[in-house]
């Protein structure tokens, strides 16, 4: 705090923050109890917590117990409102540093500018539907919110790992996550979307037709929140030192690449580990294995605004990157977990209506009704507009103004003065002018009439739908018909299945007819849904009608653009007594150098002893563990471990699991024997006692005498790929 005092006495120059400057600050608010007494709030020390005060041991408690009564109001009032949507979530510290500045000609936001600062960030992760306590792995999009605590106050960017909304106006909002959330009489289903009054709402919404694409696909079950990349959805703009406008795209890519989980996995997952992508988020940290995302934009010139078939301001539609491709700005690093989940976590506040100099909104009407209800939802929160002063909250940068009292106010502000202009208090805090960083909106022309309607330039739900399918790989493809097929298979109305097969229809006949297979209903010929907007005719439509478009975007396939690498990779090594040392040590070493983290499993926990004698500490025993929380599996050689694997109806399936879900399997020597009891199909094996080493679909088999080093080479090169989708046997697979 003494230096934030220091700093205020600078009035009028920028603040120099670093990446440290949040941590500090916090630092301040942290509890460390080592080696303190208990105390009441009062700081009264406590000598014995563990009986209320009573008349007698064995009569009533007396009321004048105040420590009884502190203890338990505290837990009483335990609980604020979850937030209406995106309720369960997860956070991390970090910073971002821009990687030079080359984005001085477009914003003068300082921090993305200068490459010598850091700025402090606290990132929250999140799934939209479920409640706090709902599972992790379910199919939903999840938010990607930063808070970028930076020289000129702070600056959140408050998006998601898909780069388009179901809807184009906020206020339909209300009606999208009422039709989304649990069904008002039952409360079910839970975190789902997959259920009546959810797909009622999309098939009379032909504007949620391009969502509901990435909602389908494999974006929607991302194996880690370290591997997905973030949007910042809407277009914003950039205005720079010259007060020069133009229009921005924000994108998040995770340095370890966008990947997905299967969804029997995801299914799997949420019932023995609901805390799936938290754990792993918070695991990686404090491994030191650090997720990292670079931050880029896309840019538009103000003049160019009309020459896209589809319009900026319409937050269902991207600008293909193969029309607009995206500039690196910087990169952020998330190094630190909380320390406290409640204090941090759940209490950061994001709002996409905090701004800086150089960064504004436009009038895209769905970021509009945001700007509304953020502040609106955290009254609701928090009970009190001092949320802002909460330590997760606050900026880096000193608050002066005259906003008054109200439930938990911290700040002691000093003098009479609450009010502007005064002269009592020296007229301060003063107004800063723009030269001093102060916020100015940009002054942007609107003319129009007061009218209820939308753009017609907003009336085309198909196009870009119909571009993402065609932008898949196959089996890209074979996912979104699979998850239509559950999702729709949820689906009790016959009528809801059939207007959603309408909409499919004319994104592609082909996803129409795929998914009519399964759900009992025909594709509706000549279908038509009206959509529910007011569109009102413009000159604007006129022009976008000749603008560029793609047919494809190679880009929007995470297949296709997936990041080979082997690091933060988890690799399950399945053992017992007489397993082969030798070998594991070298292939445990090669991935671990690699970056892959490593854990032993086996039947019991405890040491398990190997062929010659050396004894190795079981990480994780099969009844607490399964397939399903790793990339990848070893099986080392080792006569006697092997059979004893055999008999293990977890270790079989274990290995079954992993086929099936298309995961990379090694293993050498008498292992071979496993796979085939397994029930891996479909793949040839080498030959058990040779040297040879084969690669069929990602299952690497070794004969007894192959070198382990280029095993395990093999081996990393095949992880690398994340699945192996060209297993066609994989479905008559019991797992
Ligand atoms: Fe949000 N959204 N949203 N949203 N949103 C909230 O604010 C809202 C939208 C997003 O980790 C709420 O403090 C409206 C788009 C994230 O704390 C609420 C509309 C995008 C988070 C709210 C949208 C988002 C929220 C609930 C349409 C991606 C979690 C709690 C007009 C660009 C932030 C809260 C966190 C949270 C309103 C649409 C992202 C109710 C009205 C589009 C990541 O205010």
């Amino acid at each position: 705090m003494e230096q934030n005092k220091d700093q205020e006495k600078e009035q009028g120059k920028s603040f120099n923050v670093d990446q440290d400057s949040k941590n500090r600050q916090l630092e301040s608010f942290r509890e460390d109890v080592k080696d303190q007494y208990m105390t009441t709030d009062q700081g009264l020390r406590i000598n014995h917590t563990d009986d209320s005060l009573k008349i007698g041991s064995r009569g009533p408690t007396i009321m004048e117990d105040f420590h009884f009564r502190e203890k338990m109001t505290h837990l009483d009032h335990e609980s604020i409102p979850e937030r209406v949507v995106h309720a369960r979530g997860s956070g991390a510290h970090g910073y971002f540093q821009p990687y030079d500045d080359s984005m001085k000609e477009y914003t003068k936001a300082q921090f993305l500018t200068d490459p010598n600062t850091r700025t402090p960030v606290f990132v929250r992760f999140s799934t939209v539907v479920g409640s706090r306590g709902s599972a992790d792995t379910v199919r939903d999009v999840r938010g990607f919110a930063t808070k970028f605590y930076t020289s000129e106050g702070n600056y959140d960017l408050v998006g998601n790992n898909m780069p388009v909304f179901f809807i184009q106006d906020g206020i339909k909002f209300p009606d999208l996550v009422h039709s989304i959330k649990p069904e008002a009489d039952n409360e079910m289903p839970q975190a789902s979307a997959a259920h009546d009054t959810f797909w009622d709402f999309a098939s009379l919404m032909p504007e949620v037709n391009h969502m509901i694409m990435w909602v389908l696909s494999d974006r929607a079950i991302p194996r880690s929140f370290r591997m997905m990349d973030g949007f910042g959805v809407h277009t914003f703009r950039f205005i720079n030192e010259a007060g020069k406008s133009r229009f921005v795209k924000f994108h998040w890519r995770s340095s370890l690449g966008a990947h997905s989980l299967v969804w029997d996995e995801a299914q799997k997952l949420a019932g023995k580990d609901p805390d799936w992508l938290r754990r792993d988020l918070w695991d990686a940290i404090d491994m030191g294995d650090y997720p990292e995302f670079e931050l880029s934009v896309q840019i538009v010139e103000e003049e160019d605004e009309f020459k896209f078939d589809f319009d900026l301001l319409d937050a269902t539609k991207i600008i293909p990157e193969e029309l607009v491709p995206l500039r690196p700005i910087g990169k952020m690093v998330l190094n630190r977990n909380p320390d406290n989940f409640f204090a941090e976590t759940e209490q950061v506040a994001f709002h996409p209506g905090n701004l800086v100099p150089g960064i504004d909104v436009t009038n895209d009407p769905l970021l509009q009704g945001r700007l509304f209800s953020y502040l609106d939802t955290q009254l609701n929160r928090f009970n009190s507009s001092n949320f802002t002063e909460v330590p997760i909250n606050r900026p880096v940068t000193p608050v002066h103004n005259h906003h008054g009292a109200g439930f938990m106010k911290q700040t002691i502000n000093k003098g009479k003065a609450n009010y502007w202009p005064n002269s009592i208090g020296g007229g301060c805090p003063m107004m800063a002018p723009e030269n001093q960083g102060a916020f100015v909106h940009y002054m942007e022309k609107v003319d129009g009439h007061k009218i209820r309607a939308r753009s017609e330039s907003f009336n085309d739900h198909y196009s870009q739908a119909t571009m993402f399918w065609n932008s898949m790989t196959a089996v890209e493809k074979k996912h979104i018909v699979d998850a239509a097929h559950f999702e729709l298979g949820k689906v009790e109305s016959e009528e809801i299945r059939k207007r959603m097969l309408g909409h499919f229809s004319k994104i592609s006949s082909e996803l129409a007819n795929r998914v009519a297979e399964a759900i009992g209903v025909d594709v509706p010929a000549n279908f038509e849904q009206e959509s529910t907007g007011n569109y009102e005719k413009d000159a604007v439509s006129g022009k976008m009608k000749q603008g560029k478009s793609v047919k494809e975007s190679p880009s929007v396939s995470m297949e296709r653009n997936k990041i080979e690498s082997v690091k933060s990779r988890k690799v399950a090594v399945l053992i017992e007594d007489g397993f082969d040392c030798n070998e594991l040590t070298q292939v445990k070493q090669a991935l671990e150098n690699a970056g892959a983290h490593v854990k032993i499993i086996s039947k019991f926990l405890g040491m398990r002893k190997a062929s010659n004698g050396t004894e190795v500490k079981v990480d994780k025993n099969h009844v607490t563990t399964g397939s399903i929380m790793y990339d990848a599996i070893y099986i080392p050689d080792g006569e006697k471990s092997i059979e004893a694997l055999m008999k293990e109806g977890d270790a079989l399936h274990f290995v079954n699991e992993a086929f099936k879900h298309c995961k990379t399997i090694a293993t050498s020597g008498h292992g071979i024997k496993l796979l085939e009891k397994s029930g891996v199909v479909g793949v040839s094996y080498a030959d058990k006692t040779s040297g040879t080493i084969k690669d069929d679909k990602g299952v690497i088999t070794a004969g007894n005498d192959a070198d382990a080093e280029e095993f395990a080479e093999m081996f990393m090169t095949a992880i690398k790929k994340h699945r192996h989708w060209d297993r066609e046997e994989k479905t008559m697979v019991p797992a």
